[in-house]
């Protein structure tokens, strides 16, 4: 009985931990600024970071119309800067794409990130980007999840967003949501999960 009732203890351990580890990404909050160019007041680089994201939403939530759109004015490249207001380290992003009225247009194809610690003032880096996310969803609005590559620390970000298909007569890139995301080591859930249940398997053995 106590055997069992260890035994039930472990699985039950196993699964909760399982539970605990099923969010694969960790949305990080949005900056508490934002700044760059946008078609018109309607689609400011804000709108990225209007709508409420958790990390159920990763991968699986829809946004675009109605939620709001940041569009830039022409293809670009649209060159952004955030304020995380204190240093982020993530490992990837999280992007939906804006629906924008054609299929082939106002998509972003690639984003280009510097990370940095002390505030860019403005002034867009001229240097090679610490780190490119490929944007590799480009039919559907919903908040799919890319990897930077590795994992980027600072409090300032600056961001040049490239369109996926440059040189359409009307193209006007941007996005619906975007955030960045940390990614939880994958083995210190592992490890966890075999110590508590070996744990529970030795309390077993004494009785
Ligand atoms: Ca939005």
């Amino acid at each position: 009985m106590l055997r069992h009732l260890a035994t039930t203890m472990a699985a039950a351990t196993v699964i909760t931990l399982a539970a605990q580890s099923a969010a694969a990404y960790q949305v990080i909050a949005p900056p508490v600024a934002s700044s760059g160019p946008q078609y018109d007041g309607n689609y400011s680089v804000a709108k990225l970071f209007d709508a409420s994201v958790t990390d159920g939403d990763v991968g699986v939530t829809s946004y675009g119309n109605p939620d709001g759109q940041w569009a830039g004015f022409g293809e670009g490249p649209h060159e952004v800067f955030m304020d995380f207001g204190a240093s982020i380290s993530p490992s990837a992003i999280a992007y939906a794409q804006r629906s924008g009225d054609l299929a082939d247009a106002d998509k972003i194809g690639a984003v280009d990130f510097w990370f940095s610690d002390t505030d860019f003032a403005g002034i867009f880096p001229v240097d090679a980007p610490d780190t490119t996310a490929t944007i590799t969803n480009t039919t559907d609005t919903i908040l799919h999840p890319y990897s930077l590559g590795g994992t980027f620390s600072g409090q300032y970000v600056a961001a040049r967003f490239n369109a996926a298909s440059p040189g359409l007569a009307i193209n006007n890139p941007g996005g619906s949501e975007f955030r960045f995301l940390a990614v939880p080591e994958p083995s210190s859930v592992l490890l966890a999960t075999l110590a508590c249940t070996g744990f529970a398997y030795w309390g077993s053995r004494r009785r």
